[in-house]
């Protein structure tokens, strides 16, 4: 490297910053920053990289940089960003940049009409070219498909996600109400599914997975959406700064006089689920000015309780209504949605006494006031989550399907958390990323060197760290933490030490598992042995407090609530309950709080949604988060560098850099361009034929390379290629004269 060029060397905030090396060491280099002559500092030597000639050069595809690495790759999606090309390949994964506003034309009928049937790479990088990407693979090896979009928190998942929706159903659609609803179905689970929290003012609070079915003439005949793992702690309390579900907000502002008279609304204030948590809001900080100079429409900012002045909750409630009179659903089946979302409203407005006597007013009596309080919250919660339940059924009932030869999947879940203080949640979402990086794994990495092994390509071998003990430490029959805390939640007086203390014991010397007082791990908070532990995931170690693990893990509702629900006088809240998964386990334990367990009931969601991954061909979305202050043009170098490395893409350039991530079979390409060859040339092998026309095309050797059964190109290559083949048929001609004259 020190070939007097500059470096890239670390940088606190930026992540990587140009400098020269103007000393050696045993382990780390001294470097003089190139904007501060004279203030030499130290870096490991791990960590400075070679810079490209020209660091103000950008290009779409990352691989066809000279030097693949972390830095070079910061800097690639740094100049694209900041000239507004949010999205950036790394061969065939998508990076995308959250632009925190709306490049004008970037999504519009004409970008969407331009990506139809062109190969990845001969356009800009764009989500759209992903999707198309998704629909000709479908299509031409008859397999599903799914495109796994992940990142952390506001980097933009839920959005590319529906760019894909949008892109497929107006570019394959059938051209029927199906093709809408797939669309309209989002602004109605966001209504119920997401809440404004510190980091997202639309964040999902719920994992999904939809899928948009096909026929055998490959139009979108359907879709259907799973679900996972609702944050069902929101319903009853949320942080500073956080609200509830969108839903109560929005049904408050915008029901008629009328209806809000028939479910006794009124302002969000007077209700206790919704005044807990969220501070009165003013726009005084630079950056929420920053954030509403950025919206369309000013004019609805209220400042004030529970307004929250970036949000619309009038307007979006008028949307969310044409929305669901899109996907069909009718005044009273609306009604009935509206009526329970109340009812829980109103449900946390019970307050309690302590009487003396058992004779209670109520049906949640006679408990002591705190029990009573956290049984109306467990049935608030139980209520919402199934209606919750009830809205994703019904959206799917929106778009039925009988005959699907194959799908297209989109996995927009939450990616890897790590916060000051990390609950169950985070638990069961970390666990939840680390199957995805294990599929991400498996996909990119491991499949790659073993077809370079099998096809005798002769490419280094890159070590990556499998994380398949993490995983075990997890979801392990008996002693893996999920069953571990099943076992804590069947004694007869289940406690969060008591489980703390027996994930410890079962796992004394496992390298994924710390105690957190001895931790050396990152900076954790000083937990006791028996108030949590530290996991180290593949993207870093996270500290879990285990307080309520034990009742977060429980999805039972207290026998006399169960029976309160399933007597309702109203037929839908009845409905909600009904083949609920307790009736029949929960009936011989009557009075007593059953179990229903919320770990591994995700677990087993979850290893079915992989085994579906990895039954379709797949792509990779990778979102990143600009900046904290959610605000447009601002490049936060350090924050982007660890998203990168903790979405595994920096592996991913080390496997890159010294290898061939598209192929092609020589027999498809044989087939594909057999019909423009002259005759002599068509009796070759499929081998032979390729090695001919590739030398005929005067391809450079460096670009390409012949396994056994396929070639191999460098990253973004066989677009090139691709691009010559369907130039116009006089050039083509011309090109092939000359393996006449080779083959003579
Ligand atoms: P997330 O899904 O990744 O977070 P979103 O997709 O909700 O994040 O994006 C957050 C916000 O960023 C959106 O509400 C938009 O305002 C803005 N945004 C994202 N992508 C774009 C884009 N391509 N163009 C313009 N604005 C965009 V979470 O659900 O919180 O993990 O749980
Ligand atoms: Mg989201």
């Amino acid at each position: 490297m020190d070939d007097g060029k500059p470096v890239w060397a670390p940088h606190p905030t930026d992540g990587f910053q140009l400098g020269m090396i103007v000393d050696i060491g045993a382990d780390a280099l001294t470097i003089e920053p190139l904007n501060q002559k004279g203030k030499t500092f130290l870096a490991p030597m791990s960590q400075v990289f070679p810079a490209e000639d020209d660091v103000n050069k950008h290009v779409d595809d990352n691989c066809s940089l000279m030097y693949l690495n972390e830095a070079t790759l910061l800097n690639n999606v740094r100049v694209r960003y900041n000239k507004d090309h949010i999205y950036t390949y790394v061969a065939n994964i998508l990076i995308a940049v959250n632009p925190y506003y709306d490049i004008p034309k970037l999504y519009g009928p004409d970008a969407i009409k331009s990506y139809q049937g062109k190969s990845l790479g001969t356009l800009p990088p764009h989500v759209f070219a992903i999707a198309d990407k998704a629909y000709r693979d479908m299509k031409v090896l008859k397999m599903s498909q799914s495109i796994i979009v992940s990142g952390e928190s506001g980097a933009g998942k839920t959005e590319n996600t529906k760019f894909v929706l949008r892109y497929l159903t107006t570019t394959y659609g059938s051209g029927q109400d199906i093709d809408e609803r797939i669309v309209e179905a989002n602004p109605l689970l966001e209504a119920f599914g997401n809440a404004k929290t510190v980091r997202n003012n639309n964040s999902s609070r719920f994992g999904k997975f939809v899928e948009i079915h096909f026929n055998a003439k490959n139009a979108v005949v359907g879709g259907f959406v799973s679900h996972y793992l609702l944050e069902k702690s929101r319903i009853c309390m949320q942080s500073n700064d956080e609200r509830n579900y969108h839903i109560f907000y929005r049904l408050c502002a915008g029901a008629s006089e009328d209806l809000k008279k028939k479910l006794h609304l009124d302002s969000p204030d007077s209700f206790r689920y919704l005044n807990r948590g969220c501070t009165r809001y003013f726009a005084s900080k630079d950056s929420d000015k920053q954030i509403m100079q950025n919206r369309k429409s000013p004019e609805h900012i209220k400042t004030g309780a529970l307004k929250d002045p970036l949000l619309d909750d009038q307007g979006d409630f008028n949307r969310m209504c044409v929305a669901m009179k899109k996907i069909g659903l009718n005044d009273t089946e609306k009604l009935d949605l509206f009526r329970v979302v109340a009812g829980v409203l109103h449900l946390g407005n019970i307050d309690f006494e302590e009487t003396g006597s058992s004779s209670g007013l109520h049906w949640l009596v006679p408990l002591k006031v705190e029990q009573a309080n956290n049984a109306r919250d467990a049935l608030a919660k139980a209520v919402y989550s199934r209606l919750f339940d009830h809205v994703v059924k019904r959206v799917n009932q929106c778009f039925p399907f009988e005959i699907s030869s194959n799908f297209i999947g989109v996995l927009d879940i939450a990616g890897f958390e790590y916060f000051e203080h990390n609950s169950f949640e985070q638990f069961c979402i970390n666990y939840c990323n680390e199957k995805l990086q294990q599929f991400f794994n498996e996909r990119i990495l491991k499949e790659e060197q073993e077809l370079y092994q099998k096809e005798g390509l002769g490419v280094n071998e890159v070590h990556y760290v499998d994380n398949q003990d993490c995983i075990d430490l997890v979801e392990a029959k008996l002693v893996g933490i999920l069953d571990i805390l099943d076992e804590e939640n069947r004694l007869p007086q289940p406690s969060d030490q008591h489980f703390a203390l027996a994930v410890h014991s079962k796992h004394k010397d496992h390298f994924r598992l710390t105690v957190p007082r001895k931790s050396k791990l990152a900076v954790h908070r000083n937990l006791r042995d028996d108030e949590g532990f530290i996991i180290r995931h593949f993207a870093g170690a996270v500290c879990y407090e285990t307080t309520r693990f034990v009742e977060k893990n429980n999805d039972a509702l207290h026998m006399s609530l169960e029976s309160l629900v399933c007597e309702s006088k109203d037929k839908f809240v009845r409905e909600l309950f009904e083949n609920s998964n307790t009736s029949k386990d929960t009936k011989q334990k009557a009075g007593k709080l059953s179990f229903i367990s919320v770990g591994n009931k995700f677990k087993t969601q979850l290893n079915l949604l992989l085994e579906k991954l990895r039954s379709t061909g797949s792509s990779f979305i990778r979102c990143v988060k600009p900046n904290l202050r959610m605000v447009s043009h601002q490049f936060e170098g350090a924050l982007i560098l660890s998203q990168l490395q903790c979405s595994g893409m920096v592996s991913v350039l080390d496997l890159m850099q010294g290898g061939f991530p598209s192929r092609a079979p020589f027999h498809e390409l044989y087939n594909m361009y057999k019909q423009y060859m002259p005759a002599k040339l068509t009796r070759l092998n499929p081998r032979l034929f390729c090695k001919a026309l590739f030398k005929a095309l005067g391809l450079n050797d460096n670009d390409f390379k012949f396994g056994l059964t396929r070639v191999f190109f460098r990253p973004g290559k066989f677009a090139e290629f691709d691009q010559i083949m369907k130039s116009d048929p006089d050039h083509l001609a011309e090109l092939l004269k000359k393996v006449n004259k080779w083959l003579i």
